[in-house]
């Protein structure tokens, strides 16, 4: 039952570079696509709304690795950076009946939800961390999110090159109980090298899933028109947009 992505990918031998400078070897994106299907079947026998296991604070890793964009230099950030973020907005708009507009105050003074899981990343690193923030199902119950709508785009500061990072999951992992957005590690706000001041936690699904520097939440009926059209960065260069552990 618990066929996992990871497991597949480990137990081939092949490991990857991955997500800082990306290994296009031709043997891991065919692994990938075909066990995307594997992994999204074998969680929909188990549900895919089941929980992502949680740890103990004791199981917490000393050091939390920051990876992929891990100090971004966008304008448009710095700015943001100088003044702790005070003005920092997380927009919800696309297919919603009420478009909302969070402030920092405002995503921390919703009900909380705090989870010690582990981060799985392609490149064969796992960390256990402690994340806290609001459960992203009510905040898009508030928005109204639309019966049209497929999918949750997660549009961030930070950019490789000229191509902003972007990343997109379903309304099964939008309202998914574990889907938070986290502005707080191991009890600290963010550091910028793991999404200051807010990014996203998606337990069921791989590293790259997990977009940071959120400002933008943009709800959809298609992916055609974002990026290259397969919904997120990476899976935009190769990975499987369903990227489910
Ligand atoms: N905005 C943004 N989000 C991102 C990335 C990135 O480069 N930019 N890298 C992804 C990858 S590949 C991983 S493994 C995790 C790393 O999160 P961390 O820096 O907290 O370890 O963030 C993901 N989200
Ligand atoms: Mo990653």
């Amino acid at each position: 039952m618990d066929v996992s992505r990871r497991s597949i990918l480990l137990g081939s031998g092949l490991l990857l570079t991955g997500c800082d400078g990306a290994s296009r070897d031709p043997r891991v994106l065919k692994l990938l696509s075909s066990a995307e299907g594997l992994t999204m079947g074998a969680q929909r026998l188990v549900g895919r709304n089941a929980l992502a296991t949680e740890f103990d604070a004791g199981e917490i890793s000393p050091r939390f690795k920051a990876n992929g964009n891990i100090d971004p230099t966008t304008p448009r950030y710095l700015a943001q950076r100088r003044t702790g973020f005070a003005d920092w907005r997380v927009v919800v708009d696309g297919l919603v009946d009420r478009p909302l507009s969070l402030s920092l105050s405002d995503l921390t003074r919703m009900p909380q939800r705090t989870q010690i899981t582990r981060h799985d990343c392609v490149e064969g690193w796992s960390a256990i961390g402690q994340w806290t923030g609001p459960v992203l199902g009510p905040i898009l119950q508030a928005a109204g999110v639309k019966s049209t709508a497929r999918y949750a785009v997660f549009h961030c500061a930070d950019s490789f090159g000229t191509s902003p990072y972007y990343e997109s999951v379903d309304m099964v992992d939008a309202f998914h109980p574990q889907t938070i957005l986290a502005h707080r590690l191991n009890g600290e706000p963010l550091p910028v090298g793991n999404g200051a001041p807010v990014r996203l936690r998606v337990e069921r699904q791989l590293g790259y899933k997990h977009a940071k520097y959120v400002e933008r939440i943009e709800l959809r009926d298609t992916l055609a028109g974002v990026g290259r059209g397969k919904g997120g960065y990476w899976p935009d260069r190769g990975y499987e947009w369903y990227a489910g552990i």
